[in-house]
């Protein structure tokens, strides 16, 4: 029986903050470096308590295999512009010696039947405890901005219909996820064009700033 959940998910809290500033900091790393940012945002989050309760119930998770069958206790989020980023970015992950990789899965390539797509990962991560090293896993999902905005808006529907939506309703969600697909892939078509117009704005904010800040 887990009797603290705030000691139990200590942990996970600093494995989300931690990861939260590593992967902010790869979006520094390129604005300082003049090149397109594959990284838009990155948000996270611990699961909240009574959501892990009722994923166990709903998974039929026990108590003690909680730590290895959830998943996605720590979650993470890095969102993208283009479909084109999430790929780079599921590489520098991958060359990562801070984290493993466990699992990968493309619901990009393999849209989910609701019209989800995203690309998930799961990491193992090890975060140090004054009682020493604890790994546990992590599930960092990376989108692009469209992609976001359906799966916010599929998900706080969610709330209201607990997933058991009317016909008329899922059926356009499904053609939703599809224009916003759509859009992502038409601004892949002007890519290159998109960035350079992005680079060069940055380099004339940066050319405006006053000599003394500049760095
Ligand atoms: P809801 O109803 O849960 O969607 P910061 O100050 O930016 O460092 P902050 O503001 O505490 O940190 O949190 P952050 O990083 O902005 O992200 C919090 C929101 O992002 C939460 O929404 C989470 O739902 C959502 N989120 C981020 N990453 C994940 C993830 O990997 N999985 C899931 N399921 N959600 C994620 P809210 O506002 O709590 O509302
Ligand atoms: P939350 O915190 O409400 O987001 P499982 O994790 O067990 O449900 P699986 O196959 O192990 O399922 O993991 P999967 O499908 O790779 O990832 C599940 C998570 O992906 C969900 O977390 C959502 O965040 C997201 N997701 C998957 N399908 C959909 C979908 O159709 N719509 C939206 N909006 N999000 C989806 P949870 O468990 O719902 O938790």
């Amino acid at each position: 029986m887990i009797e603290n959940w705030q000691n139990f998910l200590l942990p996970y809290q600093q494995a989300v903050n931690e990861l939260k500033v590593k992967l902010r900091g790869m979006r520094k790393q390129y604005q300082d470096s003049e090149q397109h940012s594959t990284i838009e945002f990155v948000t996270g989050r611990v699961k909240p308590i009574d959501s892990i309760k009722e994923k166990m119930v709903r998974r039929h998770v026990q108590e003690d295999r909680l730590e290895q069958d959830m998943q996605d206790i720590a979650g993470l989020r890095i969102m993208c512009q283009f479909v084109e980023d999430i790929y780079e970015v599921v590489d520098l992950l991958r060359q990562r010696t801070d984290m493993t990789i466990l699992e990968e899965r493309d619901y990009i390539s393999n849209v989910k039947p609701s019209g989800y797509r995203s690309y998930h990962i799961v990491i193992e991560y090890p975060v140090q405890l004054i009682t020493g090293e604890k790994r546990i896993l992590v599930e960092i999902q990376i989108r692009t901005l469209a992609m976001n905005f359906w799966a916010t808006i599929e998900h706080s529907l969610n709330y209201k219909y607990q997933g058991d939506f009317p016909e008329e309703l899922s059926a356009r969600l499904k053609r939703a996820a599809e224009a916003a697909f759509q859009l992502d892939e038409e601004m892949s078509e002007i890519r290159e064009e998109i960035q350079e117009a992005q680079t060069l704005f940055s380099y004339k904010k940066f050319l405006d700033k006053p000599d003394d800040e500049k760095e």
